[in-house]
């Protein structure tokens, strides 16, 4: 047997490689009484002041020790990434805290406001965690992501090739295999050869509800092989190997294999007595199985039978250490849901805690002293000095190399503003990347851009034409050497920097996700620009909001949108996405008008995704060419529009109506406005560029007593003051306005699904064109006057 050592040599002598699977064997078990106890105090010993169930996972976490204690405390190296399951975070946790890495405070304090968090947190936890999961499945997608990131800085020479590659890692629940965005993410990867990659699957057949189907997992591994991967099997232990090596052992075996998964968690649960019973039965005609039988009492059946590999440490870190290519590798570690845990196998133990006397047993089971139940070393039976060294020997026993911090990239003060008499917001887009794309800038080599294959329609077309697409080897454009007519030239090389994605959107946000990452976790700080239809962002939400919630910065272009988008009609014609835009945290929308706007904005957005304290930020775009103003945006304007709003045309003072539109509505409301000068004079236009920045500095000055934007703006018309809202998306995206300084509005948008139209036909039929911002600003100038 391969011995585990230290970084995976195997050249040590015996003794040495057997104390270390010693010391690993005692820490794990430490490990899992901390989990354990962590959630046993948050939930019983912790005064509760709201009578809610705090909760943790001890079954769960239970299940990942062996494999959590192998990885941290033996087989990652500094350069490695981990996304582990959601509810092994307890494990985690402890495993840092052997480390040195996590305080007793935080962990006291799991699942409470400042302590560890319920499930591992970028943000919330600190340096200690890779990748945030929670929303199972997304974890394990984004490690696929994060590792063709890591070749593509590899490759683009912007991170070091000295080191060995990092190893992108997940732990996966068995039950997260039913999450779709895996396979996904699956396909994309084998398409784009990724490497460096390991999901480690946790094979306890048990998911939230119920054991899960003995069928499934037939498959899972000719599904991985079919994508390329190598599978590895940890099926069982030493002890159940060694007793199938015995006469009549094949029996056992053959049983064991045929064991449906329910029976088997009953059984583990049951315990050595249940097992003997089922054995009798099934068995008792093989003279080696009735010899087994007799030489073992309950408690050592028991163990011998739930003796499966992933949770012996010897062969966990044998197929561990036996990977040195960097081929992806799934590994199917049989486990038991609650492994040395009275609930072990109980399919109803996800949520299970252990009472108070069960916890007392345990306590004592595992040689804890009472009230020193967070020591480190208290009850183990090795010196606290040895495992004190033995911990400092470790690969990750400092935490340097996790976090990295990156210089930013200069951005110029202006960008170029596209030109013409009728520009749409898309075209802008398209021309403004085009032009970044012509200059040998470090911006431009920043840049990276994706788009799950609408690439083209989006109008990244002049940016990849010049830049090229990403991919490990060259890869001629066949079409160009068969000298074929495109607009497209679609040359692949590793020095591309467009990736091109299948159509996934949540594929789209899980590559964002990773690459705007890539300055903390790998060094090297990218700029990623993201393409999509705005209807299909609800497609990937989950994974947008997963990427967010890690921090990540990118910049996302949603293009076209609303029912402007016409003749497409009523499955692509996005209602609600500016809503998304306004609630999501970390993310700043904005739907420009014009060239000119765009242009400030997207010079400000590069600056601001690379900000301590910025955001992401979301484009919504339009296909609908627009008359461009003619102006020159000065400091004051460009500011304004960063703010979320100007006044296109100011009001008359004390003006008695103002009309507010986003986006492409710019020509509806100033139509309107003109066709009611002379019933109305002095009406004014408002122009905003992000009902959501304006809606978050709003409320900001309620607070802090300050005026924001929206309300100086809107301080301009007189009191009480009639106010039309129009925009190409639901009339809640600026109703609010009319409460910043009690203005009487009248919210125009849409409220109902699309339907094919050309915009003149669908405007009157939705209520936005300029007609009905006519009749809206009479109503609400005498709702106003009454
Ligand atoms: C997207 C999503 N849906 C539902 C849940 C609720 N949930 C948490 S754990 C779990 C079952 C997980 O089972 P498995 O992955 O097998 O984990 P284990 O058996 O190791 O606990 C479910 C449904 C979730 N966290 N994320
Ligand atoms: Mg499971």
């Amino acid at each position: 047997m391969l011995r585990a050592l230290p970084g995976g040599r195997t050249d040590e002598p015996e003794a040495r490689a057997a104390e270390i699977l010693a010391m690993l064997e005692t820490l794990e078990r430490k490990a899992l009484w901390l989990s354990t106890w962590m959630i046993h105090n948050a939930n019983h010993l912790r005064p509760s002041r709201d009578g809610l169930k705090v909760g943790g996972h001890q079954a769960s976490s239970a299940s990942l020790a062996t494999i959590l204690t192998a990885l941290y405390l033996d087989v990652l190296r500094p350069q490695d990434r981990v996304a582990v399951k959601p509810h092994a975070s307890p494990m985690f946790h402890a495993l840092q805290y052997l480390l040195g890495h996590q305080s007793r405070e935080k962990m006291a304090r799991f699942r409470a406001l400042g302590g560890a968090q319920a499930y591992p947190s970028r943000s919330k936890d600190g340096d200690l965690v890779d990748f945030s999961t929670g929303s199972v499945g997304l974890g394990v997608g984004i490690t696929l992501f994060a590792s063709l990131v890591q070749d593509y800085l590899r490759l683009h020479r912007l991170t070091s090739s000295e080191t060995a590659p990092g190893r992108m890692i997940a732990l996966v629940g068995d039950a997260e295999l039913d999450e779709g965005n895996i396979y996904e993410a699956l396909l994309e990867g084998w398409k784009h050869d990724v490497r460096n990659l390991w999901w480690v699957i946790d094979y306890n057949r048990q998911s939230l509800d119920a054991v899960v189907s003995d069928r499934l997992f037939g498959r899972i591994d000719a599904l991985f092989e079919m994508f390329g991967w190598r599978v590895v099997t940890l099926k069982y232990g030493r002890l159940l190997q060694a007793a199938f090596a015995r006469p009549d052992g094949e029996q056992l075996r053959e049983w064991i294999d045929a064991c449906p998964n329910s029976l088997y968690s009953a059984l583990v649960y049951k315990g050595g007595e249940g097992w003997r019973e089922h054995l009798r039965r099934d068995l008792n005609r093989f003279p080696g199985i009735r010899t087994i039988l007799d030489e073992h009492d309950d408690e050592s059946l028991g163990r011998l039978m739930t003796n499966l590999a992933g949770h012996d440490m010897g062969s966990v870190l044998d197929a561990f250490h036996a990977v040195s290519d960097d081929q992806p590798t799934c590994f199917i570690a049989y486990t038991i849901k609650g492994y040395g845990l009275p609930f072990a196998g109980h399919k109803d133990n996800h949520a299970g805690l252990m009472n108070p006397e069960q916890m007392a047993i345990f306590q004592k089971r595992m040689g804890v002293p009472a009230g020193r139940e967070w020591e480190k070393f208290a009850g183990l039976a090795r010196s606290p000095e040895a495992l004190a060294e033995f911990l400092a020997s470790r690969p990750l026993a400092t935490p340097d190399g996790r976090r990295h911090r990156s210089e930013a990239v200069p951005v110029p003060a202006t960008l170029p503003v596209p030109r013409g008499d009728r520009l749409s917001t898309q075209e802008a887009f398209g021309r403004l990347l085009g032009s970044l794309a012509t200059g040998d800038t470090p911006l431009a080599s920043r840049i990276v851009t994706t788009s799950p294959d609408v690439t083209v329609s989006t109008n990244l077309g002049a940016w990849v034409n010049r830049r090229g697409i990403f991919d490990r080897a060259e890869r001629a454009d066949i079409f160009r050497e068969e000298k074929v007519v495109s607009a497209q030239r679609w040359a692949m090389a590793p020095q591309g920097q467009h990736i091109e994605l299948g159509i996934a959107e949540h594929n789209l946000f899980l590559q964002l996700g990773a690459f705007g990452l890539a300055g903390p976790m790998f060094g090297a700080r990218l700029l990623p620009i993201g393409t999509i239809y705005d209807p299909f962002i609800k497609r990937g939400l989950d994974a947008l909001n997963y990427a967010l919630y890690q921090d990540a910065r990118f910049i996302l272009v949603a293009t076209p949108s609303g029912i402007t988008l016409a003749p497409e009609g009523g499955a692509h014609q996005s209602v609600v996405e500016p809503l998304v835009g306004i609630g999501q945290p970390g993310l700043v929308a904005y739907e420009p008008a014009y060239a000119d706007e765009l242009a400030v904005l997207l010079r400000w957005a590069l600056e601001e995704i690379q900000r301590d304290d910025g955001e992401s930020i979301y484009f919504r775009l339009s296909t609908r060419p627009l008359p461009q103003p003619t102006r020159e945006i000065d400091t004051a304007l460009s500011e304004e529009i960063v703010a979320g709003a100007y006044w296109l045309r100011e009001p008359a003072a004390d003006a008695g109506l103002a009309i507010a539109y986003c986006g492409a509505l710019a020509v509806e409301a100033a139509a309107a406005r003109e066709s009611i000068a002379e019933d109305i004079p002095g009406a004014g236009l408002l122009a905003i560029t992000s009902p959501g920045r304006l809606h978050r500095e709003w409320r900001a000055s309620l607070k802090d007593g300050g005026r924001s934007t929206a309300e100086r703006l809107l301080r301009q018309l007189a009191p009480g003051a009639a106010l039309v809202t129009v925009a190409d998306s639901h009339p809640a995206t600026l109703s609010w306005l009319g409460a910043v300084a009690r203005n009487v509005v009248l919210p125009l948008g849409i409220d109902r699904f699309g339907q094919s139209g050309d915009i003149p036909d669908l405007y009157q039929v939705y209520g936005i064109d300029a007609d009905a911002i006519v009749d809206a600003a009479a109503r609400a100038c005498l709702r106003a006057g009454s």
